[in-house]
């Protein structure tokens, strides 16, 4: 099976920058997979890919160097399914809120081969293509499951979730998890409430030897967190760099 980059990544203690598709197009998906990313995330839970679009940018992110990965709209084990079948290298899955949960989506990205715990159904159909005929025997351990840490439930059951077995790590949105702290959904990442959390989360995942990834507002809070050591980082969406773009563009026009 082609072999997960960002695996290897994180084996030899490099962070990756991930880009991150808010926008329901294949084009958008292959233009930011050939902008150097490391991966790119289609996010089919605040974005506006449904099955179809997503599948659509999974394929146009193939001929890209980018790791295609899916954020899913929920803890489904069918929709978690259906986008590792489309291909997806990883899944991100939001509002995981307990040890319970973050083994349900743990195990929905696993085949029960080989002794290992997992509920995923067989029919790899992209998974065969992109990833080889042997991805039936790899395929647990290529590909990437980062339960989200955003709540206060999760943080309450922050060591238990990162214990579990069947996930490879945690991912913190921070503007959920600045809702759940009383900041609002636009905290500075270096308010201490928050940068506290963040620093509570990155530990507890390497306190069971899982990665831990962040999505960030910005540019300089992503460099920020790689230095801090996190090992996954997304630098924003395709609709903010839009907007920015042509605020900018306009504003020099205008001045
Ligand atoms: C959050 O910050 O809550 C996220 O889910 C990022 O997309
Ligand atoms: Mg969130």
């Amino acid at each position: 099976m082609k072999a997960n980059r960002l695996l290897e990544l994180f084996a030899t203690g490099k962070g990756a920058v991930a880009g991150w598709m808010s926008i329901d197009s294949a084009y958008a998906a292959e233009l930011v997979g050939c902008a150097g990313f490391d991966a790119v995330v289609v996010d089919c839970q605040h974005g506006m890919a449904g099955h179809a679009q997503m599948l659509a940018m999974l394929q146009a992110l193939t001929h890209t160097p980018a790791v295609p990965l899916v954020r899913v709209s929920g803890n489904q084990l069918a929709e978690i399914n259906r986008a590792l079948d489309a291909g997806a290298y990883g899944v991100i899955c939001p509002l995981v809120n307990s040890a319970a949960e973050a083994r349900a989506f743990g195990r929905a990205c696993r085949y029960p081969l080989a002794g290992a715990e997992g509920d995923r159904s067989f029919g790899p159909a992209r998974g065969l293509l992109v990833g080889g005929p042997d991805y039936a025997e790899h395929a647990n351990a290529q590909v990437l499951a980062l339960a989200m840490i955003e709540t206060r439930a999760a943080l309450d059951a922050l060591d238990a979730i990162a214990a579990e077995p069947t996930i490879d790590g945690l991912f913190i949105g921070p503007s959920d998890l600045g809702i759940a702290l009383g900041l609002g959904p636009a905290a500075a990442f270096t308010h201490p409430d928050l940068a506290a959390a963040i620093a509570r989360i990155q530990a507890a995942a390497a306190a069971h030897g899982k990665v831990c990834g962040i999505w960030c507002g910005s540019a300089e809070m992503a460099r920020a967190m790689l230095q801090q050591g996190l090992q996954l980082v997304v630098p924003g969406h395709d609709a903010l760099w839009l907007k920015a773009e042509i605020a900018r563009r306009l504003e020099a026009i205008r001045r």
